[in-house]
């Protein structure tokens, strides 16, 4: 018979690439979905999945929903994706951020250790927890966690009720800890997106200078893609256990932006300092970058650097897409459009 698997926030980046995962092994995928006026499914349906997935609705607010679906459902798994994930919002919505993303997490929690005590728990745990300082070499399983937004203390509560879960009522629980990751799939308003969308708004359409904050804080960025497989390969190992998940590199917003400028076309210079730098494109002279305030967080992780020995040890993973393979697959998806 095959397996069946839950996936909160199947409308978001890593639902819609884990889901294709999971159809690959041939489990039956259940995406949990919360309903909008809008629609949300675009992400799969740009993967060609929509109609493999079976949707129901979801909403991590509500215990009731959580309840009746982990019970009837009887999953093998659940991946819970969904969150509030947008850390610079996480300052505007602490207590929606924090209710979602904790006590949402608390929710299936409770729900499987009463309904569904042997279904394997996958919860989506963040590099933010670290809060990463500028003279850290790195981060693992063993770092000191210091959150630094409303987003990282939110993830840590749902991080350590998952540990205490496991612990406590002997359930099968694991949380990735993943670094950055980014795709072609990835929310506008995160900085690799928006970066890639600006720089090709202004080569194709004319657009407006791209503004951003803070170019100097450092990432440890990798393919979402890459890293789904390892969510399902933590639930397949004999005992749970929480693992780092990392390219090991690490890159300043700045560099990534010059490497996306080279591939869309733009020869890139700096000039000036603090909120009056600015990157100009020598071909045609031109401003393409600009430093905006409003963009600067009130608390800013400034590096994050992940050591994976851990996953490369006893999972045999690594990630197969390099920072610049990964920049050139966003700018190559986003050119197409334009070039459609
Ligand atoms: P994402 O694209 O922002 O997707 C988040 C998902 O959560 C969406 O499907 C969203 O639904 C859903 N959601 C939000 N609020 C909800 C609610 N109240 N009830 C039910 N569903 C709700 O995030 P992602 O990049 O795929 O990340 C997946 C998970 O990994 C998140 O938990 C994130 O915090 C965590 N994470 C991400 C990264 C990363 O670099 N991407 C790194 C570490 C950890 P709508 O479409 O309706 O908004
Ligand atoms: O910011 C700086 C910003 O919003 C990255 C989420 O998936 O990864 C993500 O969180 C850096 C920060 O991602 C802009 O200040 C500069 O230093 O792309 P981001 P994030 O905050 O690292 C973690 C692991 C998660 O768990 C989260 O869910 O870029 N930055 N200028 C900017 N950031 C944005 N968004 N927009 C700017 O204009």
């Amino acid at each position: 018979m095959k397996k069946k698997a839950l996936i909160t926030g199947i409308s978001g980046q890593d639902g819609a690439y884990l889901a294709q995962f999971l159809l690959s092994k041939n489990y039956k995928v259940y995406g949990g979905d919360r309903r909008t006026a809008s629609g949300s499914l675009w992400r799969l349906k740009k993967l060609g999945i929509e109609d493999k997935v079976k949707i129901l609705d979801f909403e991590l607010a509500e215990d009731t929903n959580i309840h009746k679906i982990i019970k009837e459902g009887q999953f093998n798994e659940v991946y819970n994706l969904a969150a509030q994930s947008f850390v610079g919002s996480s300052f505007d919505t602490p207590l929606m951020t924090s209710n979602i993303n904790a006590f949402g997490t608390l929710r299936i929690l409770e729900a499987i250790r009463y309904y569904s005590k042997n279904t394997k728990f996958y919860q989506a745990s963040t590099s933010e927890m670290f809060g990463g300082l500028k003279d850290e070499k790195f981060q693992n399983e063993i770092s000191r966690f210091r959150p630094k937004s409303p987003y990282a203390v939110s993830k840590l509560y749902a991080h350590w009720i998952s540990n205490i879960y496991r612990e406590g009522y002997n359930l099968f629980c694991c949380s990735g800890i993943l670094f950055n990751h980014e795709s072609p799939l990835r929310g506008d308003e995160f900085v690799t997106k928006k970066i890639v969308k600006g720089l090709c708004k202004i080569k194709y359409a004319k657009g407006q200078p791209l503004e951003v904050g803070n170019i100097y804080s450092k990432r440890d960025w990798g393919f979402a893609k890459d890293y789904v497989e390892i969510m399902w390969k933590m639930l397949q190992q004999k005992k749970p256990d929480d693992y780092v998940i990392s390219t090991g590199e690490t890159h300043t917003i700045k560099e990534f932006i010059n490497i996306a400028c080279k591939i869309i076309g733009f020869k890139p210079k700096w000039k000036g300092k603090g909120l009056n730098e600015k990157c100009y494109d020598l071909k045609s002279s031109r401003v393409i970058v600009k430093i905006n305030k409003k963009y600067f967080r009130p608390a800013e992780v400034d590096f994050l650097r992940g050591d994976n020995t851990k996953a490369r040890r006893i999972l045999n993973w690594k990630p197969k897409t390099s920072f610049i393979q990964l920049i050139k697959l966003m700018c190559e998806d986003e050119i197409q459009l334009y070039k459609k």
